[in-house]
């Protein structure tokens, strides 16, 4: 008799949760689904990549007499193309998009929702095969429904997410993402090409051993960071130290990592970039939601990332993100 698990889809646990919450209309199941579905379709070009030699490089044409796009191009295409004839998303903004893209046809505008994306982060390092990510932040419009969606509905600060996650394409590809009930992850099972919950209710461990940072840029950083650093390097009976470093360069797998076991991840400011590298609306808001709510903290060194009133759609900030313990003996370090 085999064991009789009842292994929950994405689909299914959507639905369900819908289940639970009468009222809801449905709009961010579906709109969680169509994301499930564009991630399993760049999760196959992926998987491929290493083979674009063969099929064609980027810009060629494949053996299907397709053009080659660049993966990224592709993944944002997949997302943004899922979510424009899907009926929960009024529009969307992207690392690879200059501007918000706004539907504005007769469905979307009707739409609860309006979605940001960086559709793959860390993509120069797929030709070394090292994992990378989908990153992707969901807003309930303060716009007119019934009317296009406006600049306003993408300018709103963190901590009025709905809903954010991530995409990991690595050993496996998994699918996590967090509303304010919980943080869930689930396993692409390419038996059956359905994501499959593995990782009900994650929580960040509120202490861990796991510091990831640049240390290239080490000079670079202001005294506290430094000084922070250092520490880490220590042997200290209080904290635990030394803690083991461990930095990929691929955002999605550091902070996946440090979810998962604990730890904290570093992307400070330095002299010459004082707002850092990555994206507060589409890398550091969704980050700082999942693992908020998975029980960590996240911040730009001085404030609360989802504090945070952002300006423009492609602001950089200075990010900090983990265990809640870590984070707190960060901003302890003066
Ligand atoms: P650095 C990848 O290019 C990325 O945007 C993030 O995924 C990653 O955390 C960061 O840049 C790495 O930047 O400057 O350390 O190489």
């Amino acid at each position: 008799m085999g064991i009789n698990r009842k292994i929950q889809t994405l689909d299914e646990f959507t639905i369900q949760q819908m289940r639970d919450f009468p009222n809801a209309t449905g709009e961010l199941s579906g709109l969680l689904r169509d994301i499930g579905l564009a991630a399993k379709r760049v999760h196959v070009e992926v998987n491929k990549a290493g083979l674009v030699d063969i099929l064609g490089d980027a810009g060629t044409m494949n053996v299907q007499g397709e053009e080659v796009k660049k993966l990224d191009v592709f993944a944002n295409n997949q997302f943004m193309g899922v979510l424009q004839h899907g009926i929960s998303c009024a529009g969307i903004g992207s690392e690879e998009l200059d501007d918000i893209v706004v539907f504005d046809d007769e469905i979307s505008n009707q739409s609860k929702y309006v979605c940001l994306f960086d559709p793959l982060d860390g993509s120069s390092n797929i030709d070394v095969n090292v994992s990378i990510g989908t990153i992707f932040s969901v807003f309930r419009r303060v716009s007119e429904l019934g009317k296009p969606a406006t600049k306003e509905d993408f300018l709103q600060k963190g901590i009025n997410q709905v809903a954010a996650g991530y995409v990991i394409y690595g050993s496996s590809t998994m699918l996590v993402y967090a509303t304010r009930r919980g943080v869930n992850g689930f396993t692409l099972d390419q038996s059956i090409g359905e994501f499959t919950l593995s990782h009900p209710d994650i929580k960040c461990p509120h202490k861990g051993k796991i510091y990831s940072i640049n240390h290239g840029n080490f000079f670079q950083y202001n005294e506290q960071v430094q000084r922070y650093v250092d520490s880490c390097q220590k042997k200290n009976k209080d904290n635990g130290g030394p803690y083991t470093q461990r930095y990929i360069g691929s955002m999605v797998a550091d902070v996946h990592r440090n979810l998962i076991k604990g730890g904290i991840f570093m992307y400070p400011g330095t002299k010459d970039k004082p707002n850092g590298k990555l994206r507060l609306l589409y890398e550091c808001n969704p980050f700082a939601f999942i693992v908020e709510v998975a029980g960590g903290l996240a911040t730009d060194g001085k404030q609360r990332i989802l504090e945070i009133q952002p300006t423009e759609i492609h602001q950089r900030v200075p990010f900090f993100v983990g265990s809640k313990l870590m984070m707190e003996e960060f901003e302890n370090t003066k």
